[in-house]
């Protein structure tokens, strides 16, 4: 295994969506040390339409002007189309590759995306409150086989405030009975060949322009209201980097996502995949899990969760990892009125830890 070598660059960076649909301001996230850039996201294009150049030059220079750099899109949703794979993923595809030449042209190096069906990551509980007052979002499968997708939406967005929830967004959920009807024939082996086609008609393009495209895992990484899922194991990751061998064709590892099924080892799963270059997006977050199929969010902390966040850390530094690395979901603390998940005092806290421990791990390597 190759050790950290000297000078190796982790870039943190922080999930920010937009002065308009964000509580977090680009100026609170630069006085975050180490803080070096964003995650962005112009959530205002409908999933499916070209993002334009003008948009997205803005939104770098907004970023750019807070000394803060913009190389990460999280995310450039796939069209339902693309997932259920009808006749008119190609128009689709075609426009997602427009807004791929168009990111690269304002220097972004990863697009961030997934490709769970019509739900993106799911909860039951966004406000669940943790015996110290601060608030979390839980997940409870039980829940799930008793409710209805509609009801769950209509908990989801009612609680969400009036922010817009990445991957909930209301002019897909609005035809749901239909979206279920695309996907009522498609099965595991369906859903990865359709992700199979929509990655060998963009790849080629990502490595012409320098862009790498990360898959997100699955969240829950289980099947939910009968829909398949493609990206929940390490032999589903092993599956999809292995269908279009790219050094654009790479992978985020959550943390949180892949760590809610015990049966995934990540700091395993990190050495495995990092040693082969493939991970270029990290999300950390722990979790913990007091059922089966059931868990809520904690702060960063090892101790607070299932997840040893330590030995997260180091199998990312073992791998010298160089890619992008972000404090997923926070607590809502301190009375602090955000987005559920990404409050700004939670993430910071969470930053400040895993620098800590990577600065550890970089000083004992050097000796
Ligand atoms: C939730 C996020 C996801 C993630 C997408 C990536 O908070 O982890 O929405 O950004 O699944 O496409």
């Amino acid at each position: 295994m190759r050790g950290a070598k000297r000078g190796a660059k982790l870039n943190f960076i922080l999930r920010w969506f937009g002065v308009k649909d964000d509580s977090v301001t680009l100026s609170q996230i630069k006085q975050i040390p180490i803080i070096s850039g964003i995650a962005g996201t112009l959530n205002e294009i409908p999933v499916g339409e070209v993002w334009p150049i003008e948009k997205i030059e803005k939104l770098k220079n907004q970023t750019n002007i807070e000394g803060l750099k913009l190389e990460v899109i999280e995310s450039v949703n796939v069209h339902e189309d693309i997932k259920a794979g009808l006749p008119s993923r190609d128009y689709y595809i075609e426009n997602y590759i427009k807004t791929i030449e168009n990111l690269s042209k304002a220097g972004i190096k990863v697009i961030c995306y997934n490709f769970m069906p019509i739900f993106d990551w799911v909860r039951t509980d966004l406000y669940h409150q943790l015996p110290d007052g601060s608030y979390s979002m839980a997940y409870d499968h039980e829940k799930i086989t008793n409710i209805s997708p509609q009801q769950l939406i209509q908990e989801v967005n009612s609680g969400a405030k009036g922010f817009s929830l990445p991957g909930w967004e209301p002019e897909k959920l609005k035809n749901l009975q239909q979206l279920f009807e695309a996907f009522s024939d498609i099965d595991e082996e369906k859903l990865f060949l359709n992700l199979e086609y929509f990655l060998k008609s963009i790849i080629p393009v990502c490595e012409k322009v320098g862009i790498k495209m990360a898959i997100h895992p699955d969240d829950p990484p289980w099947p939910i209201f009968g829909l398949p899922r493609i990206v929940s194991s390490k032999e589903h990751l092993e599956k999809i980097i292995n269908v279009v061998d790219s050094p654009s064709n790479t992978l985020a590892i959550c943390s949180g996502s892949l760590g809610a099924n015990l049966e995934n080892n990540v700091p395993d799963i990190i050495r495995q995949f990092g040693k082969l270059g493939k991970i270029s997006f990290v999300h950390v977050r722990n979790i913990k899990i007091t059922d089966y199929k059931k868990f809520h969010e904690v702060s960063h902390f090892s101790k607070e969760g299932s997840l040893d966040i330590f030995e997260i850390m180091k199998a990312l530094h073992e791998t010298d990892f160089k890619g992008y690395l972000r404090p997923d979901h926070g607590r809502l603390i301190w009375n602090e009125k955000s987005r559920p998940g990404y409050g700004l005092f939670d993430r910071a806290l969470g930053v400040s830890y895993l620098y800590g421990i990577w600065e550890s791990l970089e000083k004992n390597k050097r000796g």
